[in-house]
């Protein structure tokens, strides 16, 4: 298979975050990458970089006052104190409910808060380019899949299925997914599917298109009562306006094993069936696994080997696109075998 992956994506490597109250090492780790390219060499696949320029369908995913901000986000960080080249910023203040979000705050962590949908997006001087560097890569294996190619690969971090029109959240900052159904549609598909298997709910995958009938977004993952993002991804949320009944939400109790997962999974891909699209993208969420430290379901390595198998099953072609995973030195062999099970099948 294609996989596109670019050096930009290892500029992004934030010391720590928060979790549980206390400042951790990061989770999402550039090691993540090297342990997914390993993998994926090993069993042959061709390595490239993206080609194309995702700037035009960024404009159609994020509004242009976020992207204004996040591409400037660590110079306005400098430009207050040289020390915080040092220092990651963190947001504090929210506008949440009643509060504002249309003045933009003239303080930057008041900006970083109106852009933001939690403390758990640490970003650093290389940010921008690896999130940007994503991007490409989703728009480049749309046009990879214009071009005939079965299947792409996009072997990117940080992950993007959080990231909203007009925020980040989640260690995710531009939503490739998104791109990538965007530039599918761009290059002449009618209608594209977005699978979301990453154990989290991608609140901002399903947000860019919960309006529009042309994006069918469907997410398997931890039920959203006691998992993150925890405000968004139940299973009354079913699109609205034009979108009405093109957002289908499978919620599963944390700790749940490879049946029932696999069971959800089906009644996902019999939708996505009935939804006739032209192409899949699936964000690929290898948190799933039963080693994950962050997430609670319990498949096995070769259960990876089952979901490829089940997407080919669609008979589309597929953009893949990595989102979570942090079980950092079974990831290549996660996402490898996701591949392999896909190509056999
Ligand atoms: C991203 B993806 C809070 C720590 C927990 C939420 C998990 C984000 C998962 N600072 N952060 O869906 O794998
Ligand atoms: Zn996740």
């Amino acid at each position: 298979m294609i996989v596109l992956h670019s050096p930009l994506h290892q500029r992004h490597a934030p010391a720590h975050e928060f979790f549980r109250g206390e400042r951790v090492p990061c989770f999402e780790t550039p090691q993540r990458a090297e342990f997914v390219l390993e993998a994926l060499a090993a069993r042959g696949h061709e390595l490239r970089a993206p080609q194309a320029d995702s700037t035009p369908v960024l404009a159609q995913v994020h509004t242009a006052r976020y992207l204004r901000f996040l591409e400037s986000a660590w110079a306005q960080w400098l430009a207050l104190d040289a020390d915080n080249a040092g220092r990651q910023p963190f947001p504090s203040v929210w506008p949440v409910r009643s509060l504002r979000s249309d003045v933009e705050p003239l303080n930057f962590i008041a900006r970083l808060g109106l852009y933001s949908m939690d403390n758990g997006c640490p970003l650093v001087g290389g940010t921008w380019a690896a999130a940007k560097a994503g991007a490409d890569a989703a728009a480049s294996a749309a046009g990879l899949i214009a071009d005939g190619a079965g299947a792409v690969f996009c072997a990117t971090r940080p992950p993007g299925h959080h990231a909203g029109a007009d925020f980040m959240g989640g260690y995710c900052f531009l939503n490739n997914a998104a791109v990538a159904a965007q530039s599918l549609l761009a290059q002449g598909c009618g209608k594209i599917a977005v699978l979301d298997v990453d154990y989290h709910h991608g609140n901002g995958t399903q947000d860019i298109f919960y309006r529009r009938a042309d994006v069918l977004v469907v997410s398997v993952h931890g039920d959203p009562r006691t998992e993150y993002p925890f405000y968004l991804g139940h299973a009354d949320e079913t699109g609205e306006g034009a979108g009405a009944g093109c957002n289908l939400n499978l919620p599963l109790p944390a700790g749940t094993a490879a049946d029932a997962w696999f069971a959800a999974l089906d009644v996902a891909c019999e939708r996505i069936a009935g939804y006739g699209p032209e192409a899949l993208v699936v964000s690929l969420g290898l948190d799933t696994y039963a080693g994950d430290p962050i997430s609670t379901f319990k498949l096995q390595s070769e259960d990876y080997l089952r979901l490829g198998a089940r997407l080919k099953r669609l008979g589309r072609p597929v953009v893949f696109v990595l989102e979570g995973g942090y079980a950092a030195a079974e990831l290549g062999t996660n996402a490898a075998n996701v591949i392999e099970g896909f190509e056999q099948a």
